[in-house]
């Protein structure tokens, strides 16, 4: 198996640090051998640059990948924007030598060059793939009896013919990596459903874009549990930060917590919440920060 890089993104060191800690707690407890992509930038975000000027798009992630390939190392990204940037595009100048030459030459005037051998993963299909749920259940040390709201996100299912993650209709993958840490993956209405915030619509159309969240947020709150899980900082920040710009809109506060799946293998881990940044959110719950509190104050698991 190669050894991995990892790539931030622009979200996670700008807004919420407490993901990448969590990452780098994670990977290294599951003794996963990865280093920092030195020089990467912005992936860049599918919904604004691809949408704008595919050329540009193109040329920018091949310049990010080809930092990975120096190294020999296949990319992790731990965001879906990300990751349906980089996969895509990796996959485009693979299988399209028009696009890769065209591509190329702009690489050239950085004395760089696509060559195609390294893989573009995001962190929860990684760990359910090539980590595996018996491997991640022999290195957690509490049993989080928690009530999840898993929300997938778009990018990292769609467009399904080129994931390859199977069914995107219902999927469990991802489910199935809440539960084997003890807490329930509780089903709600609408759980496929966009957070809004994708496709530049956060930026563009704030207001259509919050409806959405509400939407989602209403849904979730119905169905009694302690807090969503997610896979990509940009979803993390339209249901964490978008419940305070709801509440100013229209009142309704659903104080929710809102963690991304490392911050939530963190703390199975034992690691503890200020650690993990579940802390730092714009939308703090006391209730489930005490609550966690206990459980990692409990016995280790049997
Ligand atoms: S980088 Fe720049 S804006 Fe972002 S976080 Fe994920 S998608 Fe890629
Ligand atoms: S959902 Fe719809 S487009 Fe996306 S992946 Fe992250 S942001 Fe939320
Ligand atoms: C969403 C990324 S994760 S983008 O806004 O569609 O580019």
């Amino acid at each position: 198996m190669k050894g991995l890089t990892i790539f931030l993104g622009c979200l996670i060191p700008n807004r919420y640090p407490g993901i990448e800690m969590a990452t780098r707690l994670c990977l290294a407890k599951l003794d996963i051998d990865f280093v920092d992509l030195e020089g990467a930038s912005c992936c860049p975000a599918p919904g604004v640059f691809r949408s704008f000027d595919e050329p540009t798009w193109l040329a920018v992630a091949a310049r990010n990948i080809v930092l990975s390939e120096t190294l020999q190392r296949d990319i992790l990204t731990i965001c879906n924007g990300c990751f349906a940037s980089l996969a895509d595009a990796n996959q485009i100048l693979k299988s399209e030598p028009q696009l890769r030459e065209k591509t190329n030459e702009h690489l050239a005037k950085l004395g760089k060059e696509f060559k195609g051998n390294v893989e573009v993963r995001h962190i929860i299909e990684y760990l359910y793939k090539d980590v595996g749920i018996d491997n991640i259940r022999s290195h957690l040390d509490k049993t989080l009896d928690l009530r999840v709201a898993v929300h997938y996100g778009c990018h990292l299912l769609k467009p399904s013919r080129s994931r390859g993650l199977g069914a995107f209709e219902r999927p469990e993958f991802f489910d199935e990596l809440i539960e084997c840490l003890g807490a329930t993956s509780v089903d709600y209405p609408d759980k496929m459903e966009c957070c809004g915030a994708g496709g530049g619509v956060r930026s563009a159309l704030k207001d259509d874009s919050l409806k959405m969240a509400d939407h989602k947020l209403s849904r979730i709150k119905e169905a009694n549990i302690d807090c969503i899980v997610n896979a990509c900082p940009f979803c993390h920040m339209q249901l964490d930060a978008g419940q305070e710009e709801i509440r100013q809109k229209t009142g309704t506060d659903y104080n929710i917590p809102v963690l991304h799946y490392t911050q939530l293998l963190g703390l199975a881990m034992g690691f503890p919440a200020e650690m993990l940044g579940i802390d730092r959110n714009v939308t703090i719950n006391k209730d489930f920060i005490e609550k966690i509190e206990r459980i990692l104050l409990s016995e280790e698991m049997e």
